[in-house]
């Protein structure tokens, strides 16, 4: 089946789950960067890419009856082919993306018009998009507000498509997962004491777009691991210290991947890192073997933070029993988010539409430090693809935070802990599909055996080194 079919076949699905309603979507716009002219790179909404594999900005579509289809989109410009190279018709759009109609923008409001009052509409991150559509439809929209993300028959309809993976989605996500492994051991192999963490980002990335696929969101590539969403990468590798790259390719069908690995910025790790790293990876593996149909993700959850907390134990960082310590939270001290997130379209995909797409229904988020941060809570069905991604953190802020210290005093050895102080963070990530036959990794191809890694370091040179002004030495502070 072609691409352009599943598209199809999607929204003829759509309207059978929304009882026939006619759809409106619109598409994002082109998001300006500094002047009208200069763009930011366009990234369609996942939704409408999902429905219509259309990734041209400023799109509509209205679904109808049957799921009979009509695209709407700016015909090209009189001299698009001066500026832009070569044009393309309302009709070649029809026959690739396999629509019933395409019509210029301008049409929509009149096609929209028969169904007044019975449209069902979606937000978008565009906002113009979303005024357009909110007008049509009739009711207020605002993407990222869970309750004003749309219809909600509509919204329902998606989240229970888009959910579980079809086996070309996988394979979308496949494609990604092997450009992401040659990413992550290129930055493994030009890492050493003295390259500056951007050097390695940089390559990271470029490895990316070399390869026509694009940073699935920020890359995070740092030796301040314990900064969990360390933006940005303005450090210098040093002896010693441990590099966290997350990063992930993005398809250019929109599917994305998400992967952390952590190594030894010298390809030794000390003792104390390589102690911490075994549990990260014990922790990770547990927390795999949970991925299976039935399954609750906070089980997945639980048995990552147990593997952890016996190892916090055993190291003296904590006291007591470790699955009483779990069920306190207290692991959440150095293990301070949750295992992971659903994959697909979105790097944290449906997390858009807030929890009723990501925990299931009478199961409200915990309350408690680390766990209110599990991302989701479903009973996992194959097809399903989450990021496991635990991890080991020694985050002075967690450490010199008086309301967490008091209320942990009988779990945690402050003074030990303290000791640790200075090692970062490791977090071990990987996208696990969900199968009748048991979890599918799909990122295994990236090493994370620790001496499989170490192996990796250090052994290709710095490749802007010699690129650079001022003789490309490496030392750059
Ligand atoms: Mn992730």
């Amino acid at each position: 089946m072609s691409i352009a079919d599943l598209h199809a076949r999607r929204r003829a699905a759509l309207s059978h789950l929304v009882d026939d309603a006619p759809v409106l979507l619109l598409g994002n716009g082109p998001f300006t960067r500094n002047l009208p002219l200069t763009k930011h790179p366009f990234r369609q909404d996942s939704s409408f890419l999902y429905l219509t594999g259309c990734d041209r900005p400023q799109a509509a579509a209205l679904i109808e009856e049957g799921g009979r289809s009509t695209l709407f989109l700016v015909p090209p410009d009189e001299d698009d082919p001066l500026w832009h190279g070569a044009t393309w018709t309302l009709e070649e759009v029809r026959e690739e993306l396999r629509f019933d109609e395409v019509l210029p923008l301008t049409a929509l409001e009149e096609r929209c018009a028969r169904h007044r009052g019975r449209l069902l509409g979606l937000a978008v991150p565009d906002r113009a998009a979303t005024a357009r559509a909110a007008a049509l439809v009739g009711q207020p929209l605002a993407f990222g507000v869970p309750e004003q993300m749309g219809s909600a028959a509509l919204v329902d309809a998606l989240i229970s498509l888009r959910r579980r993976l079809s086996p070309e989605e996988v394979a979308e996500i496949q494609r990604a997962a092997a450009v992401t492994a040659a990413a992550h051991h290129a930055a493994m192999a030009i890492t050493r004491p003295g390259v500056p963490e951007r050097h390695v980002a940089a390559l990271f990335d470029g490895l990316l777009h070399a390869a026509g696929m694009q940073p699935a969101y920020g890359t995070i590539c740092t030796v301040r691991g314990e900064v969990l969403h360390m933006e940005q990468s303005t450090g210098t590798c040093r002896e010693g210290q441990l590099l966290l790259l997350d990063g992930g390719a993005e398809a250019p069908t929109g599917y994305a991947t998400d992967v952390t690995r952590t190594w030894p910025v010298s390809g030794r790790f000390t003792p104390r890192q390589r102690a911490a790293y075994d549990a990260v990876l014990a922790a990770q593996r547990a927390a795999i073997d949970r991925v299976r149909p039935g399954v609750r993700y906070r089980a997945v959850h639980d048995a990552a933070s147990l593997v952890l907390a016996r190892w916090l134990v055993d190291e003296g960082l904590l006291r007591g029993e470790p699955g009483g310590l779990v069920e306190r939270g207290a692991h959440a001290l150095f293990f301070p988010h949750g295992t992971g997130h659903l994959l697909g379209l979105d790097v944290h995909d449906l997390e858009a539409f807030g929890d009723r797409a990501t925990y299931g229904p009478g199961r409200p988020r915990s309350a408690q430090f680390g766990t209110a941060f599990l991302r989701i809570d479903l009973d996992l069905e194959p097809g399903m693809c989450v990021t496991i991604e635990p991890g080991f953190y020694v985050v002075p802020a967690i450490l010199g935070d008086p309301t967490l210290t008091a209320r942990f005093r009988g779990d945690v050895d402050l003074e030990r802990a303290r000791a640790w102080q200075g090692l970062g963070g490791i977090r071990i990530e990987d996208d696990v599909l969900c199968t009748e036959a048991g979890p599918q990794v799909l990122t295994a191809a990236i090493d994370k055996d620790p001496d499989a890694v170490c192996a990796r370091v250090g052994t290709a040179a710095d490749p802007w080194a010699g690129l650079l002004p001022g003789g490309g030495s490496p030392q750059t502070p």
